[in-house]
């Protein structure tokens, strides 16, 4: 079979246009689920791929691939994928970062007010035609302006959520494994502290930090436990850094006020308590989904993925040491 590349999702017409300008191209425009079986059956002889996070690339996948020189994944995160096995092979991996960072800071803004100011419980209240005197002192929900905003993980999104907060009169603490230089933290006003110190002083704890072995369950029952009683908890980075079983305790006891989550352990099937509590908003993973961004991130994958395939080093190469 001559040599192709692999699109393993329904990205956009004009990003498919580009790669087939340029490769013979294996799309699946109809969008139809990859069972494991027919990812590796449609990658093996693949000598690049573009993918969405849906797709695991392991081992196990890049023993049975040996054309694939690159894989290009359509997000900013990779967990999704062995990077050290990729690195081990000499397969590179990109992702697509710079492109999505206001749009999920949107986003992470507006969770942030769902889960304070309870936006879905109350329409909930409404459509269910609950609403017959005005609630004056029931139904109360908690205030964002004037918050101490604290963030776990502080990169382009963290620090774009952190500007909006600023406009919410927010104070802004983070967590991160070093403090990032003074002149950052200047201009967004923002105090490094602890895990410890941000658990117990904040009052919105926004999570904006890559999944990888070290923050797996980064929040589980001791953390949930030293944080306020009115403290809203809102998941914008990866499941898998929440233990979710302990989130749903603690929201159940009231321990927390209240959550906001894009995102879960084991997506798409989530864990079903969720769906029984008031005091989350869920959100399916939607962060960076408007138009212009997504079309912005398929774009920057299929570019990665020419321009790796072209003997170029892409722009946004993850693993470097794979051209050792
Ligand atoms: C997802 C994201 O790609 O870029 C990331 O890392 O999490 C998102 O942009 C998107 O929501 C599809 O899962």
């Amino acid at each position: 079979m001559s040599d192709y590349v692999l699109v393993t999702r329904k990205f956009f017409p004009e990003t498919i246009d580009f790669l087939k300008e340029r490769f013979n191209v294996f799309d699946n425009q109809k969008d139809i689920s990859f069972d494991r079986r027919q990812l590796i059956d449609h990658m093996r002889d693949a000598i690049g791929a573009q993918i969405s996070t849906s797709e695991i690339v392991d081992t196990d996948l890049l023993d049975r691939c040996k054309k694939l020189r690159v894989i290009s994944n359509t997000a900013v995160g990779y967990d999704n994928i062995d990077i050290e096995a990729c690195t081990e092979r000499g397969v590179m991996v990109t992702n697509t970062p710079g492109v999505l960072d206001e749009t999920v800071a949107d986003y992470a803004l507006g969770l942030t007010i769902a889960a304070c100011r309870q936006i879905p419980r109350y329409e909930m209240y409404l459509r269910e035609r609950k609403w017959e005197k005005s609630p004056f002192t029931d139904l109360l929900s908690r205030d964002v302006n004037g918050s101490v905003f604290g963030f776990m993980g502080f990169g382009r999104i963290g620090q774009a959520i952190a500007r909006r907060a600023i406009s919410f009169r927010g104070s802004v603490l983070y967590h991160t494994r070093n403090a990032l230089p003074r002149s950052v933290e200047e201009r967004l006003s923002a105090t490094f502290v602890s895990k410890q110190e941000l658990l117990e002083k904040s009052d919105i704890i926004i999570l904006i930090l890559p999944h990888t072995p070290e923050t797996h369950h980064f929040i589980g029952e001791q953390e949930l436990s030293l944080m306020k009683k009115d403290a809203v908890l809102v998941n914008m980075a990866r499941g898998g850094i929440v233990d979710d079983t302990a989130l749903v305790e603690a929201l159940e006891k009231g321990s927390i006020f209240s959550a906001g989550l894009d995102v879960y352990e084991n997506e798409p099937d989530i864990n079903p308590d969720f769906f029984r509590l008031r005091n989350v908003v869920l959100s399916p993973h939607l962060g960076s989904a408007t138009i212009k961004t997504r079309k912005a991130m398929a774009m920057k994958a299929a570019v990665n993925l020419a321009k790796a395939l072209d003997g170029e080093i892409p722009p946004d190469l993850v693993n470097p040491g794979c051209l050792a």
